[in-house]
């Protein structure tokens, strides 16, 4: 049985924590808890924070502080506590975070594996910078560990950081989870120096994908580049080694989100919301701001809803939310930009005195307040042109009333669209399909609304972040 297969398996298999052993989740920034902080936090925050709460553990990564090194590099990780979670973190130089992060994992990594070679820089200090920054991590990170430690490495920016700990005589079992996408063939090759970094995910015990199509797209990358041996349960012989490879869909805290939905309905804030609704549909969008997520193509999908079906003019509302990420590289400045133009300019065609169509915003919001948010929204618009999952997908969902749910409009780049069949699924890049998706989900009747919506509550309930934290886990010490 392929490991993809066991993550389908039913309810009643559910796995009590996977191991006795200490859990030790490795991601570049961990989320210390700060009075007074809400929301801002990417996907990959949330899900492993949710995991590492129920189990307890440590969280390795760095502080989000860089720091001048002229005095010298610290030597080891600064450790607090916040209940069952210890935490040690690590800050980086100026140099580290510009070619490291703002580097090779936001300007080489994340557009290649989201197919935007055209924003792809591949400059090669990106590339010592990320290799440096790996083996700092490795080397802050070894001192704490006991021999008997799971670690559990996430995304994209930590990559060889398996190979470097072996390098460095570590034998604890490893495994890998990429948060994002895994590229065709094809597209990886442009990646200057993909076989190294391939390679050295061979270092891991276990590399785990978000769907099918994603690890799929690995093993044939192994196979065709590497000249690997794929054995039928998905394993990969390379370099003298094994490495299992697994599906391991993300997902959300569903029942506590749901209630917290209903109880957010009935707070100040969103009957404030309600009230400045008045009687119109109300059309959510919330992500980061990022060319990923399709947000350019969302407003000219609602443009042409707008001018297709003029009926809804003044009849319904877009409210896109839309915190600023990764400021400091400018194509996400650029996309700000855009997006407020074009934000901008569909005001400024459309308006009314008494009616504004789209509401954009740029901050964060507590995971009540989105979550009564999501509720109040007749519709989900979640168009990204390539995602690993989509959490705000699964989030719109789980937060509805299941008396009147609202409908969920959702791109099949997504890949959350392999899961939740009860949305409208859309081709991002076709404006006037998206637009009638919006129109059919704004006319959807009651029933159908129902039942779409019970499918996918019923998918989630049973395959919540609890379930996805299991299954990884016991796959992992097994
Ligand atoms: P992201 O690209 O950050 O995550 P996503 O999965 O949608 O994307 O998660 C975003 C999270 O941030 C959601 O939990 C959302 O509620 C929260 N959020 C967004 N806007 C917010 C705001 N204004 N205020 C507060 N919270 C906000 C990456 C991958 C995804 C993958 C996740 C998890 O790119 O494909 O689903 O990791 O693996």
């Amino acid at each position: 049985m392929t490991l993809a297969a066991h993550s389908e398996s039913s309810e009643t298999t559910r796995t009590p924590a996977a191991t006795k052993r200490r859990l030790v989740v490795v991601s570049n920034r961990v989320a210390v808890p700060r009075p007074g902080r809400t929301g801002g936090e990417g996907g990959l925050a949330v899900g492993v924070k949710a995991a590492l709460e129920e189990s307890g553990g440590m969280w390795f990564g760095w502080s989000g502080k860089t720091v001048d090194y002229e005095q010298g590099e610290p030597e080891a990780a600064s450790l607090s506590k916040a209940g069952q979670i210890a935490y040690a973190t690590i800050d980086l130089s100026q140099r580290d975070y510009d070619e490291y992060y703002n580097g090779f994992a936001n300007r080489s990594i994340w557009p290649l594996f989201h197919y935007r070679l055209d924003l792809a820089d591949f400059n090669r200090r990106y590339l010592a910078g990320y290799q440096r920054v790996n083996a700092l991590f490795a080397r802050r990170l070894a001192p704490l560990l006991r021999d008997d430690d799971l670690l559990w490495i996430h995304d994209y920016h930590l990559i060889p950081m398996a190979d470097q700990l072996r390098h460095m005589g570590c034998q604890q079992t490893m495994g890998f989870f990429l948060h994002i996408p895994w590229p065709s063939t094809e597209v990886l090759l442009a990646l200057p120096n993909q076989r190294a970094l391939v390679q050295s995910l061979c270092a891991y015990d276990l590399v785990g994908f978000q769907t099918e199509e994603y690890r799929k797209a690995f093993l044939d990358y192994c196979r065709r580049e590497l000249g690997a041996t794929i054995l039928p349960d998905g394993t990969v012989e390379a370099f003298g080694r094994h490495v299992r490879t697994g599906t391991f869909p993300i997902s959300i805290d569903t029942e506590p989100l749901a209630k917290a939905a209903e109880e957010a309905s009935e707070s100040r804030q969103i009957r404030r919301l309600r009230d400045s609704v008045r009687n119109r549909d109300l059309v959510i969008g919330v992500d980061r701001l990022d060319y990923s997520k399709g947000l350019l193509v969302r407003v000219q999908a609602y443009e042409h809803l707008l001018r297709a079906y003029p009926a809804n003019r003044g009849r319904v509302v877009m409210l896109q939310i839309a915190p600023p990420s990764r400021m400091e590289v400018p194509e996400y400045k650029q996309l700000r930009n855009e997006m407020e133009g074009a934000c901008g300019r569909l005001n400024g065609a459309f308006a009314e005195f008494d009616w504004t169509p789209v509401r954009y915003l740029n901050k964060g919001f507590s995971r009540r307040m989105l979550a009564g948010f999501y509720r109040t929204a007749r519709v989900g618009l979640v168009t990204p042109l390539r995602d690993g999952m989509n959490l705000v997908a699964k989030e719109y969902v789980a937060s509805q009333d299941p008396a009147d749910p609202g409908v969920l409009v959702l791109s099949r780049f997504a890949g959350a669209a392999h899961e939740l069949d009860g949305a409208l699924i859309v081709n991002p890049y076709d404006l006037e399909a998206t637009a009638e998706a919006m129109q059919t989900a704004l006319s959807l009747d009651l029933e159908e609304r129902r039942e779409r919506y019970r499918t996918m509550f019923e998918r989630l309930r049973i395959h919540d972040i609890d379930r996805w934290r299991e299954d990884y886990l016991s796959a992992l010490a097994a």
